[in-house]
């Protein structure tokens, strides 16, 4: 008997422990479907089929989770990499600050790296947007990625979330800048712009559930055309921010933030279009 136990022991302590897995998953950036540079331009795009050039194409993603068999969460623990990736939050950076991405830098981060217990996974979720208790300190003292200034706005507004930027070619010397694409909560109860809030009232995270993704396989498309497919892309409506930037009482996010997933005014949120996968 006593020898059966130990003969038990032996074969319990030579198991191995569950082993990691690790996961690469690879993210894309399109523009209707065709892939982004920095000095390509891409045609057909809003309510009146305007062309552009984009210049800026970043965006967080955070808590990012695979799903099990049964339908739970299994979160991913990202590598901390000191560059891209901090706590459950990453930069996905697909500007090599080449052509007219003017604001960017050459690195690229097109994948989100982390470990999970081995398993079977059928989906993934994530979050498109910083958590909120990190999203509101100072950037400079911030570990990278966030200390990327570019994507921050200030301390009451956090970080910019999305930043696609895109330049109409016809654009005209006196009319807008450009349309432009930020993301990044709004309404922040905060005494000054150099404070933390204490909230938000719109957070405009994007919660994303994509069911069929496969570790093995799937790419993650981040594409603004379907986001913007309800708005002119070569005008600005006067006193506000060129393009969407989140902001209240915008005509030019009406059509937009809806389409991010995000209620916004008196539009209801309708499902995510911005992302998607092959
Ligand atoms: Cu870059």
């Amino acid at each position: 008997m006593k020898l059966h136990l130990v003969a038990a022991l032996a074969v319990l302590s030579s198991t191995p422990a569950l082993a990691d897995m690790r996961v690469s998953i690879p993210f894309a950036a399109e523009i209707g479907g065709k892939a982004f540079s920095c000095s390509e331009t891409y045609a057909g795009l809003g309510s009146t089929g305007a062309e552009v050039k984009a210049v800026d194409f970043r965006l967080f993603v955070s808590n990012a989770a695979l799903v099990r068999k049964d339908g739970t969460l299994q979160p991913i623990t990202l590598d901390q990499d000191g560059q891209w990736q901090t706590g459950s939050t990453a930069l996905i950076d697909f500007e090599d600050a080449s052509g007219g991405c003017t604001n960017g830098t050459k690195a690229l981060n097109t994948t989100l790296r982390g470990i999970v217990p081995a398993g079977e996974y059928q989906g993934l979720s994530f979050t498109v947007g910083v958590p909120f208790e990190i999203n509101h300190g100072d950037p400079t003292l911030a570990p990278a990625p966030l200390n990327t200034t570019a994507m921050f706005w200030n301390w009451q507004g956090g970080y910019k979330f999305v930043r696609i930027d895109m330049v109409p070619t016809d654009r005209k010397e006196d009319g807008p800048k450009g349309w432009f694409l930020h993301l990044g909560s709004t309404q922040c109860d905060a005494a000054s712009k150099t404070e933390s809030p204490k909230a938000c009232k719109n957070g405009n995270r994007i919660d994303v559930q994509l069911d069929s993704f496969r570790p093995d396989g799937s790419t993650v498309v981040i594409d603004p055309a379907p986001v913007v497919a309800g708005a002119d892309l070569r005008v600005n409506a006067p006193e506000t921010s060129p393009g969407c930037m989140a902001f209240p009482k915008d005509p030019d996010c009406m059509t937009v933030m809806t389409k991010l997933g995000l209620p916004y005014m008196d539009v209801a949120a309708g499902p995510q279009a911005l992302v998607s996968l092959r």
